[in-house]
């Protein structure tokens, strides 16, 4: 009911969403009919509906490696998030996972849901890696060594620093960009990104991560998840989980604003690293998980219902991203115009206000000066009109439409 309210809000969501749909259905009709790719291919739509899409449009060869690239990983995090495992057992399955990845007798079940099912079946991760090219090989094995290590370390070190914090979103995220421009590389489309820009890739959807999730991350059973670091919340409060009380509110929305007003910092990064790629399926690949991001952040700056729930771009928004991001015009318009919903939010009594509007103006200065900006009025809100006319009359077809399909099944019986 709700996405329906929320096309009727939105009609000019209907049409992508519908794109999207029809996608979805499309990536997974071309799921291969090996038993251990089928695996791989069916477990990554059920483990990750948005990197799944954008992972489909890859050419096949760095496709296949990507797939494994993702579900090696995230099998690695699935032991590292089950907090029910003692530290003297999760500890050195991290630190070795590497090398179990090359071992198809390896098993060890945890996690749960669909995650517990790519655990169980974890086999067939193996009997696909293995497939792959020697150079994929390697640079899976090497991130997977580089994470299962640092997220060890941090299974016994709380997120004190900011530099702790971003040591963490690195081993976490940072080299699963690294990664990415290895098999990027390898697959002999793109130049060899640096690692700083790589890097802040994976920071800038990370921390967006964090800080979307920080309710679900400290109502986390049977031991709260703490990724904000100490440096910044014990400014506001006393205990991290403080910031979740009602009488902490304004405390906890200061908090909030200074968490987004870190992760700002690493958009021009992105930015560059998203102008230097060739190839456009790579391009897409890599611009709609960060302007989701972007949309994220300024949906989450100054809002209270962090701390009250989880916030979500709403569907329709999310399928107009993945059908509108095609070039770094795009790109630029959508950061632009994203930073255009987060600035108005900026309140002067707000501590961090100055460093806030500084960053947003130096990400609407970096896409002003890409001087495609003039060309296009904007990426969010594309003629909303002509597309409202026309999606409600559509709209009214396709009811009228199940309407009389409906009545006459109804007079038949
Ligand atoms: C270009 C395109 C995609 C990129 C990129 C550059 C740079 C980095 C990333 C994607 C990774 C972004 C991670 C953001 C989401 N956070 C998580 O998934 C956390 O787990 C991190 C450890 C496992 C990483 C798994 C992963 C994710 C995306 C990939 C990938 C591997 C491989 C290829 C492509 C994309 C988060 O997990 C949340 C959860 O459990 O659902 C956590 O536990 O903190
Ligand atoms: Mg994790």
């Amino acid at each position: 009911m709700g996405s329906l309210a929320a096309v009727l809000r939105h009609p000019d969501d209907l049409y992508p969403l519908l794109k999207l749909k029809m996608a979805s259905r499309q990536a997974e009709k071309q799921i291969p009919p090996e038993p251990h790719w089928a695996f791989c291919y069916s477990m990554l739509h059920k483990v990750s509906r948005s990197f799944a899409l954008v992972i489909q449009q890859l050419g096949t060869d760095l496709r296949n490696a990507v797939c494994i690239f993702y579900l090696v990983l995230r099998a690695l995090d699935t032991v590292e998030d089950d907090t029910s495992i003692p530290t003297d057992v999760k500890v050195p399955i991290l630190i070795a996972f590497h090398r179990h990845v090359y071992d198809r007798e390896w098993h060890f079940s945890c996690g749960t849901k669909e995650y517990k099912v790519l655990m169980d079946q974890f086999h067939h991760v193996s009997t696909a890696f293995l497939e792959l090219g020697k150079g994929y090989q390697d640079a899976i094995e090497d991130i997977t060594k580089r994470m299962g290590a640092g997220m060890a370390k941090f299974i016994c070190k709380e997120v004190e620093s900011i530099d702790d914090y971003d040591e963490y979103c690195y081993y976490v995220a940072g080299l699963v960009g690294l990664g990415l421009s290895k098999l990027f590389y390898a697959s002999g489309t793109e130049d060899l990104a640096p690692d700083s820009l790589s890097n802040s890739m994976g920071l800038f959807l990370q921390k967006t991560n964090i800080i979307r999730d920080y309710l679900e991350d400290i109502n986390e059973i049977p031991k709260c998840r703490m990724f904000w670091p100490r440096e910044i919340w014990s400014k506001y409060v006393n205990k991290l989980e403080d910031l979740k009380y009602e009488e902490n509110s304004d405390k906890a929305v200061q908090c909030l604003n200074d968490m987004v007003t870190n992760a700002l910092m690493h958009v021009e990064d992105c930015l560059k690293y998203m102008s230097a790629l060739r190839d456009n399926a790579i391009f897409r690949f890599c611009a709609i998980p960060q302007i989701m991001a972007i949309g994220t952040l300024a949906l989450c700056y100054n809002n209270i219902e962090v701390f009250r729930g989880v916030v979500k771009m709403r569907r329709g928004l999310t399928a107009k991203v993945i059908d509108r991001t095609n070039n770094m015009t795009d790109v630029y318009l959508a950061f632009y115009d994203f930073s255009n919903i987060l600035k108005p939010k900026i309140n002067k009594n707000d501590p961090n206000a100055t460093k806030t509007l500084s960053r947003v103006e130096a990400i609407q200065k970096a896409c002003m000066d890409s001087g495609v900006l003039n060309k296009r009025k904007s990426y969010i809100i594309q003629s909303e009109l002509r597309y409202s006319s026309t999606m409600i009359v559509i709209f009214f077809i396709i009811l009228a439409i199940i309407f009389s399909y409906l009545s006459s099944t109804r007079a038949s019986k």
